[in-house]
């Protein structure tokens, strides 16, 4: 069963900096699959669908002739979905609109001085490969998550891939291909792992190469993403699902203990983590875990994922130190359930999203908050945000100064210049004013 990991006592530093080490977390082994999927993104970069074809029917046990599904295929898929899960997509895509839609950023037009000014101008990205997992993770909210941002920002051309499943007669799994026909998209491929990484970055004759992929996969899909990067803009490398909670005695054991079950039925590496000051909640959990992972439907997996090294239960000697671990641990979900929650949420500074009190729970957010779920994970929530509008969008600076501006600051450019040894930099302004203009016969 789960860990405690007893922190009382020790001597957490007054700025709250805390050796990650003494913290549960899993390694994920990135670089390792390098050298695994360096060869099949070749394969695809020059043998296209013929290699995702093959790769198709080597990881995925399916005979395929073209990748592509075709558009029949995404219609008769939404029209077979159960009507409760269809309406509750659609709910799940409404509230993500109206979040996503006040993400987008507006141009903004500085006067830096009289005649000088820059524009910061918001463009969307033009072409992004979605990947969807499939296999034991069949995430159609995924689908949601990762192409409400896309659209809300103005994207042009969505691609979505996931892999091809025997069941499903070598298309992806049918409620995958319902939610992209709901959403709009109807430019879907069967193809998943690192070859499907591959089919973005280089194109094939039957998909235009994407400028980004986006989307969580396993570690075959994270190794092709570093593999990858540069030539394409990734998101982040999406690793197992982890939620921690900040918990103290006036905590619900039975709620908290429901919510690390319910991440920790992710994946056998999944992590769930309490952290509290109360011994009295860490030992009310403890029982409920028990009773609760025991009713679980998928209560090997749980019981996996809760007795790994990456889950435990931390013990701390006030809410003050366990605030300070859980900035340390930068939880891609952290739950705060303790008296004036708001006031501690609003102290986390470092949580891929972050859960107020008794009655938001991570599972609203996997689905129906409006938040996002394709959230930073293993530490990364230290540097770097969920999927947004502003994942798709880029920044451009327009420059635009008159004669008059530019002379204004001239001498500041060449003494910048000189001093970092690039005249020729300082010559280029110079020469607008002081070089004679040639005359004309
Ligand atoms: N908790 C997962 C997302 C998800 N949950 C999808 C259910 N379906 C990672 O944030
Ligand atoms: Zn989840």
């Amino acid at each position: 069963m789960i860990s405690r990991i007893d922190l009382r006592g020790s001597a957490l530093s007054a700025d709250g900096g805390i050796d990650r080490d003494l913290l549960p977390r899993a390694e994920l082994d990135v670089e390792a699959a390098l050298e695994k999927v360096r060869p099949i993104c070749e394969d695809v970069r020059h043998r296209g669908t013929a290699a995702l074809v093959e790769y198709a029917q080597r990881f995925d046990g399916v005979t395929l002739e073209r990748v592509r599904v075709p558009r029949e295929a995404l219609a008769d898929a939404l029209e077979q979905l159960d009507p409760d899960v269809r309406a509750a997509l659609e709910e799940s895509v409404r509230r993500a609109r109206i979040v996503h839609r006040e993400q987008r950023r507006s141009d903004s037009t500085v006067n830096v001085v009289p005649g000088g000014t820059v524009t910061e101008r918001w463009v969307p990205v033009e072409r992004v490969g979605l990947y969807v997992p499939g296999g034991r993770a069949v995430y159609p909210s995924s689908v949601v998550m990762n192409v409400v941002p896309a659209q809300e920002a103005g994207v042009g051309s969505l691609a979505v891939t996931s892999p091809p499943q025997p069941e499903s007669g070598g298309l992806p799994h049918p409620t995958i291909l319902a939610a992209c026909e709901l959403l709009g998209v109807d430019e879907v491929y069967a193809a998943g792992g690192a070859q499907a990484v591959a089919m973005f970055a280089y194109g094939t004759d039957e998909c235009r190469p994407a400028q980004l992929v986006t989307g969580p996969g396993n570690i075959y899909v994270a190794a092709a993403k570093r593999l990858l990067k540069g030539r394409i803009g990734i998101d982040s490398e999406a690793g197992p699902t982890e939620i921690a909670v900040l918990a103290d005695s006036t905590a619900d054991p039975a709620h908290v203990a429901a919510d690390l079950v319910s991440q920790a039925e992710h994946d056998t590496v999944a992590a769930a983590v309490l952290v509290t000051p109360s011994v009295e909640l860490a030992e009310a959990v403890e029982g409920e875990l028990k009773e609760q992972v025991a009713r679980a439907r998928h209560r090997e997996r749980i019981s996996e994922a809760l007795a790994g090294r990456q889950s435990g239960i931390v013990l701390v000697d006030s809410l003050e130190d366990g605030l300070a671990v859980v900035n340390a641990y930068a939880a891609e979900h952290l739950e705060i359930q303790t008296q004036d929650a708001a006031d501690w949420a609003a102290r986390v500074r470092n949580a891929g999203a972050v859960f107020v009190g008794p009655y938001a729970p991570v599972s609203l957010g996997d689905y129906c908050a409006g938040s996002n779920h394709v959230l930073p994970t293993g530490g990364c929530a230290c540097h770097s945000s969920g999927l947004s509008v502003q994942s798709f969008l880029r920044g451009i600076h327009v420059v635009d100064y008159t004669r008059d501006a530019l002379a204004e600051v001239t001498h500041h450019v060449v003494a910048l210049a000189e001093a970092e040894d690039l005249p020729a930099h300082g010559t280029a302004l110079k020469a607008r004013f002081e070089w004679k203009v040639p005359q004309s016969k």
